[in-house]
C-alpha cells in the first residue's frame, strides 16, 4: 500500500472532522490503495495548534501555511482554514506540487475558482472539493437508483438545507456572516452542498432565479469564539452583517427536470436538516441527512395493496462503504461521510486520477451560485451560460 503524506491547514470543525477521517481510514478500509501519514498541521495560533496536534494525532505543527507546503516529506495539502485562505493556498501548494483537497465552498468568487483549478490542472495534481453528503450511503443508494434507470425520468428534485445557529439576534458577526471572508452566507455554506447534490444526481443547471434576505442586519462583534457555538453581548460594538442570512431559488435542469432550493440559517428547531426529494417517472426518493441512515423509496410499480414509501435503511453490507463498518442495522454518522471522502481522495492519489468531486465540480457549483446572486441582484432569470 502506498502512502500519502497530508499536511493540513486549520483545525477547527473541519480539521477536526478531516482529523478523524485520516485516523479511521486505515482501520476499516485497510484495502484502501493509499494510507494517509498525518505529517503536519498548520494554524496561526501556537498554543490551539499544539493542543489540536496532540488531540487529533498528528506528527508536526505548523504555525505559517508556507513552511508547510515547502515541506519536502508532504504530498497533500488539506486546505480547512476560512473561505478566504483558500484560493491563495491552494495555488501556491499546487505550484509546489502538492495534491489538493479543499473544504466548500471552492472559493469566494467564480473566477477565484477557476483561478484555483487551473492551478491544479498546470501542476498535474489530484485536486478534492469537500462535498461529504455524497459519501452517505443513502445518498449513494438514491444515486444508484437514478443510474439504474429505477425511478424513470426524473421530472423533481426538491431541496433545503435548514440550520438555526444564528436565529439571536445577539449572536455574534463571526466569519461566517462576513462577506469578504466567507463569500456568501447560507448561500454558500449551505447553498453550495444542495447544488453539489442535484448536479450529482439529477444532472447540470440551465437557468435559475432566486431570492435572498439578511433579516438581522447588524451584530455583536464577536469576542474570541468564533464557531457555531460562539456567544455575543447584547451591549458589545455591532457590526454589519454582509451576507445572505437565507437564499432560496428555483431551477431548470438542462435535462428538463425541476428544481427548487431552500438554504436558511433561520429555521429555528432545524439543526441540520439537509434534505432532498426526487421525483421520477416510476419513483421517487426521499433523504434527511438527520436520519441519514434511511433513505425513503417510492416504486409506482409496487402492488397496488403495498403502495406506498418504504423505508430502507441503508446499513447492509449491499449499500456503499458498509461493509467496512458495522453489522447490518448498525448505525453511522456524520463523520463516516469524511471517511468515506477520504477514502475515495486516497484511492483516486494512488491510481493516479482524479478524485470525485474534484474542484471541476467545485468550480461548477459556483457557477451556480454566482448565476443565483445574479438572479437576486437583478431580480431576473439567469442562464448559466451567462457564466460560462
Ligand atoms: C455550518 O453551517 C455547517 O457546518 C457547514 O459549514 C457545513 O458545510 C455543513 O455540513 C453543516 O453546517
Amino acid at each position: 500500500m502506498s502512502k500519502v503524506r497530508v499536511g493540513m491547514v486549520g483545525y477547527k470543525f473541519m480539521g477536526k472532522a478531516h482529523s478523524n477521517a485520516y485516523r479511521a481510514l486505515p482501520m476499516f478500509f485497510p484495502n484502501a490503495a493509499a494510507k494517509p501519514e498525518m505529517k503536519a498541521i498548520c494554524g496561526r495560533n501556537p498554543e490551539g495548534l499544539e493542543q489540536a496536534r496532540a488531540q487529533f494525532g498528528w506528527e508536526s505543527g505548523e504555525t505559517d501555511w508556507r513552511k508547510l507546503i515547502a515541506r519536502d516529506d508532504i504530498d497533500l495539502i488539506d486546505i480547512n482554514a476560512p473561505s478566504d485562505a483558500h484560493k491563495e493556498i491552494a495555488i501556491e501548494a499546487a505550484k509546489a506540487g502538492k495534491h489538493l483537497f479543499c473544504e466548500k465552498p471552492l472559493a469566494l468568487t467564480l473566477e477565484d475558482s477557476k483561478a484555483m483549478l487551473d492551478a491544479a490542472e498546470a501542476a498535474g495534481v489530484k485536486h478534492m472539493v469537500g462535498f461529504n453528503y455524497r459519501f452517505a450511503p443513502a445518498v449513494q443508494l438514491a444515486k444508484k437508483l437514478i443510474d439504474e434507470g429505477r425511478l424513470g425520468e426524473i421530472y423533481h428534485f426538491r431541496a433545503v438545507f435548514l440550520q438555526d445557529w444564528i436565529l439571536d439576534p445577539d449572536f455574534p458577526l463571526v466569519w461566517r456572516l462576513q462577506k469578504e471572508i466567507a463569500g456568501s452566507g447560507s448561500h454558500g455554506d449551505l447553498g453550495a452542498h444542495l447544488i453539489d447534490m442535484a448536479r450529482f444526481l439529477v444532472g447540470e443547471f440551465k437557468e435559475v432565479v432566486g431570492m435572498g434576505e439578511t433579516f438581522i442586519k447588524e451584530r455583536p462583534l464577536p469576542t474570541s469564539m468564533t464557531g457555531l457555538s460562539a456567544k455575543g453581548s447584547k451591549d458589545a460594538p455591532r457590526g454589519e452583517v454582509t451576507v445572505d442570512d437565507a437564499t432560496l431559488f428555483m431551477t431548470r435542469f438542462e435535462n428538463g427536470a425541476l428544481g427548487s432550493f431552500e438554504a436558511t440559517r433561520f429555521a429555528a428547531g432545524h439543526r441540520c436538516t439537509n434534505s432532498f426529494e426526487i421525483n421520477g417517472s416510476k419513483g421517487s426518493v426521499i433523504f434527511d441527512f438527520e436520519r441519514m441512515n434511511e433513505l425513503q423509496v417510492y416504486f409506482t410499480d409496487d402492488a397496488e395493496d403495498v403502495q406506498g414509501f418504504r423505508r430502507v435503511l441503508a446499513t447492509d453490507a449491499a449499500h456503499a462503504y458498509m461493509d467496512a463498518w458495522w453489522p447490518a442495522g448498525h448505525t453511522i454518522g456524520y463523520e463516516h461521510t469524511f471517511t468515506h471522502e477520504v477514502l475515495e481522495l486516497m484511492n483516486a492519489i494512488a491510481e493516479d486520477r482524479q478524485p470525485v468531486p474534484n474542484f471541476h465540480d467545485g468550480v461548477k457549483c459556483q457557477e451556480v451560485l454566482e448565476a443565483v446572486e445574479r438572479s437576486v441582484q437583478e431580480r431576473r432569470w439567469v442562464a448559466l451560460q451567462e457564466l460560462q
